[in-house]
């Protein structure tokens, strides 16, 4: 990626965005959008932190002390749909919004109007979901997961998780032709796909992942609702269904959505490693060409989620095999990051610090996983704290760093104003140190055999329990400090420099900081 240009910041007619609420609801603007989806994702990062803590408030000591087990239920369930649909998926389309468009020197996302459609489901779909909670029977709590017959016993309110799901579900394909269509036809001249930047890259594959699998989800959903209220028999074994039936539809959605969360995160990290190395990033198309295929295994080693289910040998080890395969692109991907850094004159600011430590904490998560692609071994690991922390490893210090790293790198470019550097820091080390004391233990209380998703346990796990929920809680405050930080950046500060870091690669760094309103309506030349 060798994209610099000259620019062209100063516009000739300047028709900036409309005022009060209005701006927000009718904008067409991808900045205002972004802006829109990253406030969303940080809000919901709080709901659904919430309700993690009510989890680990629960599970500090053995026993039953702050709630019933039917309501710890639907915390893990809605805690788990939150986080995935309302917070890190939405996170990432923000940046995709705001960043897509400047980094290939394009106006505007493609179709603004349905960009703003995307977004505006968002807020409808997870008011619907949270109030599930209020319904006589309480919210979905068989699971994120959602496997019948369990999660057709549940409360009434069933209908409204699944309707939220499917609003969901649109609004991701929607975003996803909208980024799919942009970076096919608005790339700026000279914008070769192979000079994109990864991140751009990584958004164009994991919009394929999503336009292959929601529908998939829907569809499982669906039939889950025509099971319970129309007489059909899909997941049934009464009336002739198969209820792995549903866990084959849900995982062929559910293990490449975990790609759709990584995916984005890879790319952010892409950029930062080389701006706070100095050095281009090594590799740019053995990553393309990673990313390309870990894409594609994630479509072929769903049933990983499933060998305590019991399948043929032939199926066993195919999905164990193409399982460790995805290890392979993975390394080539750490490999490339850590060679970027080689030798090159690193400074560790606050994105540097967590990309840095995404790629120690995420490398963890992956480690995991491939102890658990072990069939014989997954027997052991399956349903228990292991897959807890494994999953939250790759999620929270994995996918979530990268997205904090973004924030600071990109805030300078976004407000207008530096952050403060201190205090970022400062919530660096207390997310790593908490983040780690949360989810580390949960390796050993998984490997003793304590089961998850449940609101008691033997008193043997009580220790580490404790130590995860102190953890929990520390992580859990130290985000505010991350509010502090971005509120305080967005209403003043040292003023940013167009460039904002030393030695930044990319268009975004050519124009102003704070980005106007509009840019690049005339195209960037690409060199
Ligand atoms: C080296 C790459 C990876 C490998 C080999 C791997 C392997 C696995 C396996 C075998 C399981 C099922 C274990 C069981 O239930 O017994 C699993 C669960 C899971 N993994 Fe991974 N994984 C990898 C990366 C990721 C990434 C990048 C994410 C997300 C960002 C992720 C998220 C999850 C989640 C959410 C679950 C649990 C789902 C549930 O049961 O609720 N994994 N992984
Ligand atoms: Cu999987």
């Amino acid at each position: 990626m060798s994209a610099t240009t000259e620019h062209a910041h100063d516009h000739d007619h300047d028709h900036g965005p409309a005022r009060g609420l209005m701006r927000w609801i009718t904008t067409t603007n991808h900045k205002d959008i972004g802006t829109m989806y990253l406030v969303f994702a940080l809000t919901m990062l709080f709901v659904g932190g919430l309700m993690a803590l009510i989890v680990r408030a629960e599970l500090f000591q053995p026993g039953i002390q702050f709630v019933n087990p039917a309501f710890f239920n639907q915390m893990t369930t809605t805690h788990a749909l939150v986080m995935l649909f309302g917070m890190i998926m939405p996170a990432f389309a923000g940046f995709a919004n705001w960043m897509i468009p400047m980094m290939i020197g394009a106006p505007d996302m493609a179709l603004p109007r349905l960009n703003n459609w995307s977004f505006w489901l968002l807020p409808f779909a997870a008011t619907m979901l949270l109030s599930t909670l209020f319904m006589p029977g309480g919210g979905p709590a068989a699971g994120w997961t959602m496997y019948p017959p369990l999660s057709l016993q549940g409360g009434d309110s069933f209908p409204f998780t699944i309707f939220a799901v499917h609003l969901l579900g649109i609004s991701s394909i929607m975003a996803s032709i909208n980024i799919i269509v942009t970076i096919l036809n608005m790339r700026a001249p000279g914008m070769t796909l192979l000079k994109m930047p990864l991140f751009v890259w990584t958004w164009l594959i994991t919009a394929y992942l999503l336009i292959g699998v929601m529908p998939v989800l829907a569809g499982g959903v669906t039939m889950l609702l025509t099971d319970q209220f129309f007489g059909t028999s899909f997941f049934q074994a009464a009336g002739g269904g198969d209820p792995v039936l549903f866990q084959h539809i849900f995982w062929f959605f559910g293990h490449p959505e975990v790609y759709i969360i990584i995916l984005p995160a890879f790319g952010i990290v892409s950029h930062i490693i080389p701006t706070f190395s100095r050095k281009p990033l090594f590799g740019h198309e053995s990553m393309v060409f990673a990313t390309a295929s870990i894409g594609f295994l994630s479509f072929i080693v769903w049933a990983h989620h499933m060998f305590t289910v019991g399948m043929p040998l032939a199926g066993t080890l195919f999905f164990m095999m193409s399982t460790m395969l995805i290890a392979v692109p993975t390394g080539v991907k750490i490999f490339n990051w850590t060679a970027t850094m080689w030798r090159g004159s690193i400074s560790f600011e606050t994105p540097m610090l967590f990309a840095v430590g995404f790629l120690f904490m995420f490398s963890i998560g992956g480690f995991s996983g491939l102890m658990m692609a072990l069939a014989p071994v997954d027997f052991q690991y399956h349903d228990t704290y292991f897959i807890v922390a494994h999953f939250h490893y790759v999620m929270v210090p994995g996918a979530l760093f990268a997205a904090l790293g973004g924030a600071y790198y990109w805030l300078p470019k976004w407000t207008g104003h530096m952050y403060d550097e201190k205090l970022g820091k400062v919530h660096f080390w207390l997310s790593t140190i908490f983040v780690n004391l949360l989810f580390f233990p949960q390796h050993f209380l998984g490997l003793a055999g304590m089961p998850r998703r449940i609101p008691d346990y033997a008193t043997q796990f009580a220790d580490w329990n404790m130590w995860s929920s102190v953890g929990a809680f520390g992580f859990g405050f130290s985000q505010l400090l991350f509010v502090y930080i971005v509120i305080k950046c967005v209403r003043g500060g040292e003023k940013a420099s167009a460039k904002v870091w030393d030695r930044p690669f990319g268009l975004e760094w050519t124009v102003p900081s704070p980005a106007p309103y509009h840019t690049f309506e005339k195209a960037p030349e690409i060199k």
